[in-house]
């Protein structure tokens, strides 16, 4: 294989965010901008030569173009050999396990999840680790330094590879195997749920259930398991089919982007159960008739029974929440004295938690749940998790959650997006949230007395690894929480993420619309950090 040293010039952007390098379209269409990145991973990493790497993405446009650019690349860098999905597609959570399953030394996921996606949207790229995880953040800032001082790649010339056809193809020595994307998935999740009495269960009528792909990755993999291994009608599945702009929708499964199966869900002959997936796969919306699940509330439910699940019979080792997702997990862990972790916002951060055996599970409040059967957040598992939990217990989701808020109180949860302020505005509203930290503490504001106020700084209890900046959290005496952090998977301008969380124990309260529950504390959030004043905005674009 004769390879070539292509001369580029570097990108001054090219910082992985909370997920891997998020830009526009257009921006990875840049001369060399992919090439750059992609380079600067392979400069970072070292002893790879003649392993493999795993390859695979969302199908969103551009996939196809970057993934025939990196099986070059990864020739020309010495891998000895790529295992791909079939037409290019794997699910994160998929690709994770494919990574772990087949020993490979990482892979590539391209992906910017549950971004859009077109030509003139969003595409992403992210590094997993041998373990199947996110890289860690000191493989991260190496990327990043690397490519600021990029001078050439590395690539080699031969014919396009067929991605179409299972199978395995040569280039010289070079061995590319297209794989069957949801095969070994499918079989794992066979081994950790209960697929005999699930499928009874909706065979008998049990659970009737909708699934909304989104058109998005999650279609071919529903249709397998849901409907070809468990026996759900056809029908079950809407937005089945992967398209590279996911029809011009958000592929993002909350109810503002989930309408659709938002209204069948609230309807009168709603299915039992519904379930949504983002982009690539990894998050989840879980509802049933009439209710929304939170994906607070979901992780402490899946912690508080997971017992009931056949690969969590013997128990959890401990639990996981990112630092803005709500304490409801906590009280769970409390009761069941498990160890309970608070890390900061993105699953880079449980992976060594997870090897490290001191967690099973983990979740964020982003729509992500997940566990140590693979190294990222997982969506379909969620969905069967839950309809396991529904066949197990044989009560409805609403009794189910219901149920756990008599328990354990309800922590009345909601996150409020303020998406493409001007990037400059943003920052020096998170530097004024800074300043008045240091003067919170101990001051009222009607029944809110604020306990704690601190920027969240992480220390990993594996490597000792320290993660600054990770929000602003203000802590009340009566236990309520708001937490207020910059998205770091946006592409446009800055998101300002306002987390606000209250706790009540009196279940006569339960059944309260969060956003009026929440009223004061959005009142205050809006005094300390002033959004209005500075952006004008006077409502958020999304409320989750
Ligand atoms: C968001 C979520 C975070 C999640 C990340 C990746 O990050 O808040 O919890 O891990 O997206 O999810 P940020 O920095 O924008 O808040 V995915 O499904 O977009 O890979
Ligand atoms: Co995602």
């Amino acid at each position: 294989m004769q390879i070539e040293t292509i001369t580029t010039q570097a990108y001054s952007d090219q910082n992985p965010g909370t997920s891997g390098l998020r830009k526009k379209v257009k921006v990875f269409q840049q001369a060399g901008y992919l090439e750059n990145f992609v380079q600067s991973i392979f400069s970072s990493l070292e002893d790879f030569s003649g392993k493999t790497l795993v390859l695979g993405g969302d199908g969103r446009y551009f996939n196809r173009t970057a993934i025939q650019i990196i099986i070059k690349m990864a020739a020309a860098n010495g891998f000895g050999e790529l295992i791909i999905g079939q037409s290019g597609l794997l699910s994160t959570p998929a690709a994770s396990h494919i990574i772990r399953k087949y020993h490979a030394f990482g892979g590539l996921v391209l992906s910017a999840s549950h971004n859009p996606g077109g030509p003139d949207e969003d595409f992403g790229i992210k590094y997993n680790v041998s373990n199947g995880g996110p890289a860690p953040e000191k493989d991260t800032q190496a990327f990043y330094q690397y490519s600021q001082s990029i001078s050439s790649y590395k690539t080699t010339h031969f014919a396009d590879v067929d991605l179409d056809n299972i199978g395995i193809q040569y280039r010289g020595d070079f061995k590319i195997t297209i794989i069957d994307p949801v095969t070994d998935y499918a079989e794992l999740m066979q081994s950790i749920f209960d697929f005999p009495l699930l499928k009874q269960s909706i065979s008998s009528g049990y659970i009737t259930l909708l699934f909304d792909a989104m058109s998005a990755i999650t279609g071919p993999y529903a249709k397998r398991i849901l409907v070809d291994m468990l026996g759900a009608p056809e029908a079950s599945i809407i937005n089945a089919v992967p398209l590279e702009d996911f029809g011009g929708h958000h592929p993002d499964p909350n109810l503002a982007h989930a309408h659709e199966l938002a209204e069948r869900m609230f309807s009168a002959d709603a299915p039992t159960f519904g379930a949504a997936s983002d982009g690539d796969g990894d998050r989840n919306m879980i509802t049933g008739s009439q209710i929304f699940v939170t994906p607070s509330d979901s992780l402490a439910i899946m912690a508080a029974n997971a017992t009931l699940i056949p690969a969590y019979a013997k128990g959890l080792s401990g639990v996981a929440r990112s630092m803005p997702t709500s304490q409801a997990v906590d009280r769970v862990a409390a009761q069941f004295q498990l160890p309970c972790y608070e890390t900061p916002t993105g699953w880079k951060f449980f992976g060594n938690l997870l090897d490290a055996e001191k967690i099973t599970l983990c979740g964020e409040e982003s729509f992500g749940t997940g566990s140590n059967h693979v190294r990222e957040k997982d969506g379909l598992w969620a969905v069967l998790f839950w309809l396991n939990l529904i066949a197990q217990k044989r009560q409805s989701v609403a009794d189910i959650v219901h149920e756990h808020w008599q328990k354990f109180g309800r922590d009345i949860y909601s996150r409020h997006d303020y998406e493409a302020v001007e990037t400059p505005i943003a920052n020096a509203m998170i530097e004024h949230l800074r300043e008045l930290i240091a003067e919170l503490p101990g001051k009222a504001f009607g029944e809110y007395v604020v306990s704690y106020a601190d920027e969240f700084c992480y220390e990993d209890s594996v490597d000792g690894s320290i993660s600054k900046n990770q929000g602003i959290r203000i802590g009340f005496a009566n236990g309520s929480r708001m937490v207020f952090r910059l998205s770091g998977t946006g592409t446009v301008g800055a998101t300002l993420r306002i987390y606000l969380e209250r706790f009540e124990a009196d279940a006569s309260q339960h059944n309260q619309d969060a956003q009026v529950a929440l009223a004061d504390l959005i009142t205050l959030a809006e005094q300390f950090c002033e959004i209005k004043k500075r952006t004008g905005r006077t409502e958020p674009n999304v409320i989750t």
